[in-house]
């Protein structure tokens, strides 16, 4: 696993890459706080989430897939192993001494999946309360903003759109040639939207975040209120897939939110969506193998359409009064009685999302296609996901 600095400033946290729109999930939503406060993070030298531009993107994978009870389910029927560590006490001490929400968690774990009450008691004895997360979420919360200002995605755009991010693509993408061919004829994803997620959400691994995730998740699950309940089920899917990987639960580290490996993914995707691609048996997400096929299977579960568009730049012709965003849906025809027009030939006859990137000193206009769509699910931000857009475009022309 890796554990290196993030030397950006942001990085991605299933939650967190700067994302413009309000989105859902973690991810997203922890990414829009990192944009504001990013200098804040590179002076800690702690890892965020991934990009998103400004608003609270989810992190669709990560933060996106809430624990649910799919997720529950596939973990019940995967093979189940041993839990990993030597805990064991009677009551929780440490920094969670005294939560009574905690151990009533610890006996729900008990009783729905099996685990022994004493090693959950012992195993919490050690987490560890981040403050500084708390602190920074508290701070965060109060700088959500709504629409996307001036120059939003100008800023966004250069936190990504480098050489860094291109040549660690280009790299990445020439040392695992025959993995991404595979992943991408097996789901049917173009090998350059993998590498646009990878580099947008660690530089392929560069930055996969040095916090404990049971510490993470534990202390947002039982001492941020905004979004308890989220992090409750992400713990809870934590500790099933520790047990099904046969993993000590203190053990694996990722961002300040729980996203792990190199595509961040939060425990509930990685239950539902997380595939072992290197055939050892295991789905690892920090093994380059298994988050290729992942992050494949993630875009193929939702929904993308191979050979199919993703974004189609328009011409405003008049100043535009519709409504933008990734939810937003229009035909080509309302698009065109609105005044844009497409610049390329366009003969998509689905619903339409209007998408407005707010340059320095204009505004830009795309139709965003239902692949665009699926690339939002991983991140709800339209920032976040013509970032990966761009970067898959600028890596794919390197190669
Ligand atoms: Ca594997």
């Amino acid at each position: 696993m890796t554990t290196r600095r993030p030397s950006r400033p942001l990085v991605s946290d299933p939650a967190c890459k700067p994302s413009p729109y309000p989105s859902s999930p973690c991810s997203a939503f922890l990414r829009g706080l990192l944009l504001a406060l990013g200098a804040a993070l590179l002076a800690l030298g702690l890892s965020a989430c991934g990009p998103s531009t400004g608003g609270i993107a989810q992190p669709a994978h990560a933060y996106a897939s809430r624990s649910d009870q799919s997720a529950t389910n596939n973990a019940a029927q995967a093979p189940q192993r041993r839990s990993v560590g030597r805990y064991h006490a009677q009551h929780i001490t440490g920094d969670f001494a005294n939560y009574a929400r905690l151990e009533q968690f610890v006996n729900q774990m008990a009783a729905k999946h099996g685990f022994e009450r004493e090693y959950l008691l012992g195993l919490f004895s050690q987490a560890k309360r981040k403050d500084w997360t708390l602190n920074y979420l508290a701070k965060s919360d109060q700088t959500i903003k709504g629409k996307p200002a001036v120059g939003g995605w100008t800023r966004y755009r250069s936190q990504f759109l480098d050489e860094r991010h291109i040549g660690a693509g280009v790299d990445f993408a020439r040392r695992h040639r025959a993995t991404l061919q595979r992943a991408s004829r097996q789901y049917g994803v173009p090998e350059e939207y993998i590498l646009g997620i990878l580099a947008v959400e660690t530089t392929f691994g560069g930055f996969v975040g040095n916090h404990r995730v049971l510490d993470a998740l534990t202390t947002l699950g039982f001492d941020y209120a905004r979004r308890g309940d989220y992090f409750r089920g992400e713990l809870e899917n934590f500790l099933l897939m520790a047990r099904s990987e046969g993993l000590d639960p203190a053990a694996p580290k990722g961002s300040f939110a729980g996203a792990m490996g190199l595509g961040q993914f939060m425990p509930s995707s990685f239950l539902k969506w997380a595939v072992d691609f290197n055939g050892d048996g295991r789905r690892d997400l920090w093994n380059p193998e298994d988050a290729i096929g992942s992050v494949a299977n993630y875009f193929a579960q939702h929904g993308w359409q191979a050979g199919r568009p993703v974004v189609t730049p328009l011409q405003a012709k008049s100043p535009i009064t519709l409504e933008t965003g990734i939810n937003t849906r229009y035909t080509l025809a309302a698009l065109q009685q609105a005044g844009l027009q497409p610049t390329g030939s366009c003969s998509d006859q689905g619903q339409l999302s209007l998408l407005l990137l707010r340059h320095q000193s204009y505004d830009q206009y795309l139709i965003g296609h239902a692949n665009f769509y699926t690339i939002t699910r991983y991140n709800n931000s339209a920032y976040y996901s013509m970032a990966v857009h761009e970067l898959a475009q600028s890596i794919k022309r390197r190669l």
